[in-house]
C-alpha cells in the first residue's frame, strides 16, 4: 500500500491534472452531457485517477459522478467517485515519506504522526459510508440558488478504512473543557482574503468511535482528488466534514468560529431546513446529518420500455444513519404504492440497492420512488427549499414510455 502510494505522489498528479484540464478545454470536439436542467451544458474531463467525468469548474478542479455508475455498481468505484474543492492553491505532490498528521491544541500530548505510524500504533476499522455534498442536486432548485449547478452526481458509496479518531484524541489525552476538534487540510486559498478551509465537529462527535481519518478507500489508497494520504470520514454526514489531504486536528475549548462554520455551510435552523421559495432563514445553524433520499438507477427519465411484459426495476437509497427500512415506489404518480424488495445491508451509512419486478400497460408513466428511514423519516412528495440550495430530497420522478 505504502509502495502504490510512493509511486502515485512521484507523478506529481495536480501538475498532470490542471495540463489535462487545459487540454480538454482547447479540444475542438471534447463531449459533453446535458443535465436536465438551464444552462446544464458540461464539458466530459479527464483527470488523473479518474474516468470521464463530467466537468463543474477547472480551477479548482471539481468533477461529478455520471449517474449511470450509480446503477452498476453499490460501491461508487474509486476513479467514479465526485471531487468538491474549495480553494485553488492546490498541493500538486504529496510526500508520504514528510507528510506528518499533527493533534495539537487543547490536549495533554501533542502528537506528530507518520503515515506508517498511523498504520502501525493504532486500531484500524472499515465503514461503508456515503460521502454527499450538501449542494448535491441544487441544480433543480426552483427559484434557482447560487452555487455549483450540480445534477445529482455530487455522492458517492465506498469502504473506508482507517483509524478511529477517537484512538487519536485518547492518545493525546483531550484535556478538560474540550468542546469541539478543528480539521485543516494541505489546499490554500489562493489570496489572504479568502479563509482557509477549516471544519469542526462537536467533541463527543469526534469521539464517537465510528468518525475516523481514512487512508483507504474500496481497498486501494485515497485517490489523490479525494483526499490523499488522508481524510476525514464523519459517517451520515454531508461531505464539508469530510476534510482532505487532512494535516492538521486541533482540540478547542471553544466553539469554532471560522468562516466555513459560522458564515458557510449553515441551513435554517428548524426541522425540514427550509423556508417558503425565495425567502430567508431567520435563524441558521451549521449543516449535519444527511436526510433520506431515493433514486431509480435502472431507468432514465424518458426512458422507452416495453408494455405488458415484466421489467426489474432497481434504485439505491440512504440517509444520515439510521438505515433504510423501506423504500415504496409508485407507476401512477404518487397515487398508490407498492413495497419493494432490499437488497444486501452494508452497514447503516451505506447506499441501499432496492428491487422490484412489474408490469407497465402501454402508455406514459410517471414513476416515483420514496424511502422510509428506520427513525421514520420519509421524503417530502414536493421539493423543500432554501437559498444555499442544500439537502435536497424530494421523492424522484421519472416518466416512462411503455410501448
Ligand atoms: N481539504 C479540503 N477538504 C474538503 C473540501 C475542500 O475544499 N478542501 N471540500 C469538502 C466538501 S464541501 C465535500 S462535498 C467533500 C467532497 O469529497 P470528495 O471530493 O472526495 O468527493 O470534501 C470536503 N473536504
Ligand atoms: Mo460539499
Amino acid at each position: 500500500m505504502i509502495e502504490e502510494e510512493l509511486r502515485i505522489s512521484r507523478r506529481g498528479l495536480l501538475g498532470g491534472a490542471a495540463a489535462s484540464l487545459l487540454t480538454v478545454s482547447t479540444a475542438a470536439h471534447s463531449a459533453t452531457v446535458q443535465l436536465p436542467f438551464a444552462n446544464g451544458r458540461r464539458p466530459l474531463v479527464r483527470l488523473p485517477q479518474k474516468r470521464p467525468m463530467i466537468g463543474l469548474t477547472a480551477r479548482p478542479p471539481q468533477l461529478e459522478t455520471p449517474f449511470s455508475v450509480f446503477g452498476e455498481n453499490i460501491l461508487t468505484p474509486n476513479d467514479a467517485f465526485f471531487v468538491r474543492y474549495h480553494l485553488s492553491d492546490l498541493p500538486t505532490t504529496i510526500d508520504p515519506e514528510t507528510f506528518r498528521l499533527t493533534i495539537g491544541g487543547h490536549v495533554e500530548t501533542p502528537l506528530s504522526l507518520t503515515l506508517a505510524s498511523l498504520r502501525r500504533d493504532y486500531p484500524s476499522q472499515d465503514l461503508v459510508a456515503v460521502n454527499q455534498c450538501s449542494g448535491n442536486s441544487r441544480g433543480f432548485f426552483e427559484p434557482r440558488v447560487g452555487g455549483g449547478q450540480l445534477g445529482n452526481g455530487a455522492m458517492g458509496n465506498a469502504r473506508w478504512r482507517g483509524v478511529p479518531l477517537r484512538a487519536l484524541l485518547d492518545r493525546a489525552g483531550v484535556r478538560i473543557g474540550a468542546r469541539q476538534v478543528t480539521f485543516n487540510g494541505l489546499d490554500n486559498p489562493p489570496v489572504d482574503t479568502i479563509p482557509d478551509f477549516v471544519k469542526a465537529l462537536d467533541i463527543d462527535h469526534a469521539r464517537d468511535g465510528e468518525v475516523m481519518i481514512a487512508y483507504a478507500m474500496n481497498g486501494a489508497p485515497l485517490p489523490f482528488l479525494n483526499g490523499f494520504p488522508l481524510r476525514l470520514v464523519v459517517p451520515g454526514y454531508y461531505g464539508t466534514y469530510w476534510v482532505k489531504h487532512l494535516n492538521e486536528i486541533n482540540v478547542v475549548d471553544a466553539d469554532f468560529d471560522g468562516y466555513w462554520m459560522k458564515t458557510a455551510y449553515r441551513v435554517p435552523d428548524n426541522d425540514c431546513h427550509c423556508v417558503a421559495p425565495g425567502g430567508k432563514p431567520d435563524k441558521t445553524k451549521p449543516i449535519g446529518r444527511f436526510n433520506i433520499r431515493a433514486f431509480l438507477t435502472s431507468h432514465q427519465d424518458r426512458q422507452v420500455v416495453k408494455a405488458g411484459s415484466a421489467l426489474d426495476l432497481k434504485g439505491i437509497a440512504f440517509n444520515g444513519g439510521s438505515g433504510i427500512a423501506r423504500v415504496l415506489i409508485s407507476t401512477d404518480d404518487g397515487a398508490s404504492w407498492k413495497e419493494t424488495a432490499l437488497g444486501q445491508d452494508l452497514g447503516r451509512y451505506s447506499f441501499r440497492e432496492w428491487r422490484t419486478r412489474l408490469t407497465l400497460a402501454k402508455g406514459s408513466h410517471r414513476v416515483k420512488v420514496r424511502a422510509f428511514g428506520a427513525d421514520g423519516e420519509s421524503q417530502p412528495l414536493q421539493p423543500l427549499w432554501q437559498p444555499a440550495g442544500y439537502m435536497r430530497n424530494v421523492v424522484e420522478t421519472v416518466t416512462l414510455e411503455a410501448l
